[in-house]
């Protein structure tokens, strides 16, 4: 066995609950959460009165550690309130994309075993119709809205002490990720899980007291909910936060608030490389881009450092790793590579084929062992099983090899995940509504390469017999269904899909026929 450590020091592993790891680096005198499409701000004071009161309404509505609150809100600051005051609660928060669909949202909720679903005005349609035939009692939303209860309802005498759990073992979240292979899972995250990647984290992103970054990656995917809200609030920094995503928008309010750090993600490096309203804009004081969560080219990393005059680098890791495995330090970003190992983890690259450790340069599976590694997957032993094999080691189905100076270089992805946009697209999921279709009698999901998105889904169809379906009638059969960026956006018909005995798709001869 051949073992890459990492080079940092070890930090000390905590026993603090993710909430009490935050607001030990929280200045309750300082602005710590401002919305930034309208600039009203939160001060930490206000921040943890506001989730020491939530926890004790929720306590007194009878959550408590095996309960699961569903949390689909888009960034806004309630949502760390909501987070953390369940999280104080001694609750377990499943974080729900806004945008899917009912159907979508449903699936997650009977999942997850959700109880109260806390969602903001816009999404109040979609969630009513996705409680039907879950165990969710109860719909909240942030703000008020006509058939459901508004959060200040729930805000109740303050809970001051964190709901005691054990922080080693208690899953606090529970965010959805596909892994190597099928449909989305529940990722059991416990408090230590995120404590211990906060204090991971912050040798090498060393967030200063004060310092405030755009929070537009979505909170509900372990990138915005970790990096962006647990790791500002805990290294004492502060979040501007925007609900969606806008170049314009994200340019104006970088510019306002002059944050050195900016959290990205490929596409928006591609648009800050590229686009021209950036010439608009004097963003001198940037220090540093971080890019992560799919992966980018060295050209279009050197290009947007070119243009913005600064150090851009990546961050590794995954759902499954809470998420950080990688952070490059800051200023000695290389182009190309996704970073260095974090502290207290340890990297192996394994062939494939054989299982055998391979040599320093060499691309193989990267298997990852470490304290954020997460506790397994909700209700699924067997994937468990097959993710975290023998001694602790996550098989995270990405290739790439290290360098001499122990930066990672992912070069290829061994598991079927799609990313669009770093957002997660499972080609099970993909494949199990499309063949539901009474044109389609077999069908295979793969991600094809794009410039802008980083992949597309694309399908190989197998037609019903007499039929003749095409890529528009799958969008308009999958339209509604799921949401818009899972949507299949490239279509090929074949006589057969290729499969192994056992019946598996051969998914690297589809590749192979796409590149040829
Ligand atoms: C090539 O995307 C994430 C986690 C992102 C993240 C965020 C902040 C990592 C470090 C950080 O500092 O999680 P998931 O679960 O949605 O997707 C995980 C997958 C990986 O297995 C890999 O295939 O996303 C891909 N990925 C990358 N690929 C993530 N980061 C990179 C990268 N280069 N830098």
């Amino acid at each position: 066995m051949t073992i890459i450590n990492s080079r940092f020091p070890d930090v000390e592993i905590s026993t603090l609950s993710v909430t009490e790891r935050v607001f030990a680096g929280i200045d309750p005198d300082r602005t710590v959460l401002i919305d930034g499409p309208s600039g009203r701000e939160m001060t930490g004071a206000q921040f943890v009165g506001a989730v020491k009161s939530l926890a004790g309404g929720l306590t007194e509505r009878g959550m408590a550690p095996g309960k699961v609150l569903a949390l689909m809100a888009p960034n806004i600051p309630e949502y760390c309130v909501v987070f953390h005051g369940a999280a104080w609660a001694g609750g377990t928060v499943t974080t729900i994309n806004p945008t899917y669909t009912a159907h979508e949202v449903n699936h997650q909720l009977n999942d997850a075993g959700a109880e109260i679903l806390v969602t903001v005005a816009p999404f109040l349609d979609t969630a009513k119709e996705a409680v039907r035939g879950t165990g969710v009692t109860e719909i909240v939303v942030i703000g008020t809205a006509e058939g459901a209860t508004p959060l200040s309802d729930l805000m109740g005498k303050p809970l001051e002490a964190q709901a005691p759990v054990d922080t080693a073992g208690h899953v606090v979240a529970l965010p959805y990720s596909s892994g190597t292979t099928g449909l989305p899972k529940g990722v059991m995250l416990t408090h230590r899980n995120l404590t211990v990647n906060i204090d991971q984290s912050l040798v090498p992103a060393d967030v200063r007291p004060g310092e405030l970054t755009v929070a537009f990656l979505p909170f509900f995917h372990i990138y915005g909910l970790e990096v962006l809200m647990n790791i500002y609030l805990a290294a004492g920094g502060g979040l501007v936060t925007m609900p969606r995503f806008d170049l314009q928008q994200f340019l104006d309010l970088t510019a306002r608030h002059r944050t050195p750090r900016l959290w990205i993600v490929p596409p928006v490096a591609l648009a800050l490389a590229k686009h021209p309203l950036v010439e608009g804009y004097d963003l001198s004081f940037v220090e540093q881009v971080n890019s992560a969560a799919a992966p980018l080219g060295a050209d279009v990393a050197e290009a947007m450092g070119a243009r913005l005059g600064t150090n851009a680098t990546q961050g590794y890791g995954m759902t499954e790793l809470s998420p950080v495995s990688h952070i490059s330090p800051q200023g000695k970003g290389r182009p190309g590579a996704s970073g260095v190992t974090i502290s207290n983890t340890e990297c192996r690259v394994v062939d494939p084929e054989t299982g055998q450790d391979l040599p320093l340069g060499r691309d193989g599976e990267l298997w990852v062992r470490g304290p954020q590694v997460m506790k397994g997957y909700l209700n699924n032993p067997q994937a468990t099983a097959e993710t975290i094999v023998e001694g602790g080691w996550l098989r995270t189905g990405d290739i790439g090899h290290f360098d001499e100076d122990g930066y990672l270089y992912v070069t290829d992805r061994l598991k079927e995940l799609i990313k669009y946009k770093g957002f997660q697209v499972a080609p099970a999921e993909l494949e199990a509504e499309i063949l539901t279709h009474p044109e389609v009698a077999d069908v295979a999901v793969i991600g094809v390469p794009d410039d802008e998105a980083g992949e597309l889904p694309m399908a190989f169809v197998v037609a019903a017999p007499g039929a003749d379906p095409t890529l528009q009638d799958l969008q308009g059969y999958l339209d509604g269904r799921l949401s818009h960026y899972k949507q299949v956006r490239r279509m090929q018909r074949v006589d057969e899909i290729p499969k192994s005995a056992s019946g598996k798709i051969l998914r690297r001869l589809l590749r192979d026929r796409v590149g040829a």
